[in-house]
């Protein structure tokens, strides 16, 4: 695997950002991703707001909400809404035909309502993102934590070797107070069923595969943004 040049990947995912929240309308009730790339996004729309742009916001994670207040940014309650017009957020894998695999900064189902609820969900990433089939990045899978064995061992059951997500050798707890599986189903050959599979168990709460969610993906290689729709 090339190592990657962070500074460059940086590059690409500040033009991807550039590049998606140009999309953005005054008017608009906008989806806020988390992590590194949409960071670059929500900071252009501070900008922007600061110069006159009319939206408002929903965010992903408590760290989105306090980014995008600090520097102006309205937000409103996400289970309020009916719908998003317009949604900015990253992935940690994609593919040509727009399946993803989100959720690496644990904000999955938050990011999963937001695309759900989106007339225009866009995904913006560096070129490292671009795979031929998902997989070599796990799956993340939040659980409540009093069906976690049970959620564990059906995940297993479905072929998944799980990893319960820990930091500083305690266990990851997501915004929403929930547990998070990261599973490795080795490269998926068919990542719909795999989706349609994991959503039949009961006290998983969210995975981070992403089908049909996405509207298109805008791509920086750091010569060219790459749309794939
Ligand atoms: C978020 O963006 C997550 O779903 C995904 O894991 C992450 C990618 O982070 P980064 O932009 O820092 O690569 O939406």
């Amino acid at each position: 695997m090339a190592t990657i040049d962070k500074t460059q990947q940086d590059a690409e995912k500040l033009t991807a950002a550039l590049a998606a929240v140009k999309y953005v309308k005054d008017g608009d009730v906008v989806g806020l991703g988390t992590g590194s790339t949409t960071t670059f996004a929500i900071k252009e729309l501070g900008k922007r707001v600061k110069e006159g742009l009319k939206i408002t916001a929903v965010a992903s994670s408590i760290r989105t909400e306090e980014l995008a207040k600090s520097l102006g940014i309205e937000i409103l309650d996400l289970g309020s809404l009916s719908t998003i017009d317009i949604s900015i957020d990253g992935a940690d894998e994609f593919t040509e035909t727009l399946d993803l695999i989100k959720g690496g900064g644990g904000a999955l189902f938050r990011e999963k309502i937001i695309a759900s609820l989106s007339k225009n969900a866009i995904i913006i990433t560096d070129a490292s993102k671009k795979v031929k089939k998902l997989g070599a990045f796990t799956v993340p899978v939040e659980v409540i934590p009093l069906a976690y064995q049970y959620v564990f061992d059906q995940v297993t059951a479905l072929g998944g070797k799980g990893q319960l997500r820990s930091i500083e050798n305690k266990p990851f707890i997501t915004d929403n107070g929930n547990l998070i599986i990261d599973a490795d189903f080795g490269l998926i050959d068919d990542p719909a069923k795999l989706a349609f599979d994991l959503n039949q168990i009961n006290g998983l709460l969210a995975h981070g595969l992403f089908i049909n969610l996405t509207s298109k993906v805008i791509m920086s290689d750091g010569t060219d943004i790459i749309v794939f729709e």
